[in-house]
C-alpha cells in the first residue's frame, strides 16, 4: 500500500486534473480535527457511550432523557465547532466543479458553515440543528433549531461529559415538545438505524449518478460499514471512478473503508491532506 508521499499525490493531481465528474464520501473523520468525535475511531463515541444502543428509534422509546442527553451534549460540541481546512478544500472544490457532490454521513453542519455550495451537497444522515415532531397528526413536522440548550433541563451543565459521569434522569415533562400540536415529544433530525434516509436526497443523488461516468470517488474520514450510504463506492466504480482513500488509519485490510483495492491510499488527518491534494 502506497503511503502519502509526493509519487503517490502527483498521480492523483493527474487523475484529478483529468476528472470532471467526482463524488465524495465523507464520514466522522472529516470533522475530528474541528474537535468532534468519531463513531467508530479511538475515543469514539461508541466507546464512551453505547452509541449503538443510542441511535436507534427503540432507544428514544425506551429512554428520551438518556438519548436526548446524548445528542444535546453533541449538538453543543457541533454548535461551538469551527469547520477545517478539509471542510473548506471540498467547499473550494465545489465552487470551482459544479459536477462534484459531497456525500456526508455527517450530522454537524460543518461543511455549510464551510461555505459548501448546498445544490452540491447531501447530508444523508440529517442534521443536528433540526429537530421533528414524533406525532403522526403533525405529520412529524421538522424544525431547524439552533439553541445550545431545547430546554433548561437539556443545559450544557447537565450534559453528560463522558462515560464516567451519569447521565441525569430527566423528568418527561422538561424535555422538548412540539410548539405546534404541544403533544408530541420532539426528536434529533437525524437518521437512526432502521430507519430510511431522506427520500429527495438519495433520488438527487441517484439523478446525479445516472448523468453518466464517474471520473473519481473520494473516500474520505469514514470506516464504511453505514448501509446504504458505503454502498456508493461501489456504484462509482461501476461508472468507472478510481477511488482515493483519506484516513488516519490505513491498514492492511483489503476492504478498508468500505473499498476494495483503492487506487490511492492517504493516510493521515483530511483538515491536512485534502488541502494539499485537492488544490
Ligand atoms: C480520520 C480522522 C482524520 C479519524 N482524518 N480520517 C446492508 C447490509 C448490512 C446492513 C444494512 C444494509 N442496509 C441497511 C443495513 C442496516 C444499517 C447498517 O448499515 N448497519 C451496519 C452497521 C451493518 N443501516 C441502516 O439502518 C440505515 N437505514 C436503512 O438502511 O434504511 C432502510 C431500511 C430500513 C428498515 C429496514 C431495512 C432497511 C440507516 C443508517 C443510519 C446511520 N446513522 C448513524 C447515526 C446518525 C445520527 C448521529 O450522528 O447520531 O450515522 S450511525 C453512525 O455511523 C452515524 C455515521 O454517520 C455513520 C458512519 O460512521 P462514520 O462516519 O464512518 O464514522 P466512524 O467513526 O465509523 O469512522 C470514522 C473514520 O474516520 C475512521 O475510519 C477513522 O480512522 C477516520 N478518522 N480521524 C481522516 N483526522
Ligand atoms: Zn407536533
Amino acid at each position: 500500500y502506497i503511503e502519502h508521499d509526493p509519487t503517490n499525490s502527483h498521480t492523483f493531481k493527474t487523475h484529478l486534473l483529468k476528472s470532471k465528474r467526482i463524488l465524495a464520501l465523507c464520514g466522522a473523520g472529516l470533522s475530528a480535527s474541528s474537535g468532534l468525535a468519531t463513531f467508530r475511531g479511538a475515543g469514539g463515541l461508541w466507546r464512551t457511550h453505547d452509541a449503538m444502543s443510542l441511535a436507534t428509534p427503540q432507544a428514544f422509546v425506551k429512554d428520551p432523557s438518556l438519548v436526548w442527553q446524548f445528542y444535546s451534549a453533541r449538538r453543543q460540541a457541533a454548535f461551538s465547532a469551527k469547520p477545517n481546512a478539509a471542510h473548506l478544500a471540498l467547499a473550494a472544490l465545489s465552487v470551482k466543479n459544479k459536477d462534484f457532490i459531497t456525500v456526508t454521513q455527517n450530522v454537524d453542519g460543518l461543511s455549510p458553515r464551510a461555505g459548501h455550495p448546498p445544490e452540491q451537497l447531501y447530508p444523508v444522515h440529517g442534521a443536528l440543528s433540526t429537530v421533528k415532531c414524533t406525532s403522526v397528526f403533525c405529520s412529524y413536522t421538522e424544525y431547524n433549531n439552533f439553541k445550545m440548550a431545547l430546554t433548561p433541563a437539556l443545559g450544557p451543565t447537565r450534559a453528560p461529559a463522558d462515560a464516567d459521569t451519569q447521565p441525569a434522569n430527566i423528568p418527561l415533562n422538561e424535555l422538548p415538545f412540539c410548539p405546534k400540536c404541544k403533544i408530541g415529544m420532539m426528536r434529533p433530525g437525524v437518521v437512526w438505524f432502521n430507519e430510511t434516509l431522506p427520500n429527495d436526497l438519495l433520488e438527487g443523488i441517484d439523478e446525479w449518478i445516472d448523468q453518466g461516468p464517474i471520473d473519481l470517488c473520494l473516500v474520505i474520514g469514514t470506516t464504511g460499514k453505514v448501509w446504504p450510504a458505503a454502498g456508493y463506492i461501489e456504484i462509482c466504480k461501476e461508472k468507472g471512478a478510481r477511488v482515493a482513500v483519506i484516513n488516519m488509519e490505513i491498514n492492511d485490510d483489503p476492504h478498508l473503508g468500505g473499498v476494495n483495492n483503492a487506487d490511492w491510499l492517504f493516510k493521515g488527518d483530511c483538515a491536512q491532506i485534502l488541502p494539499d491534494i485537492l488544490q
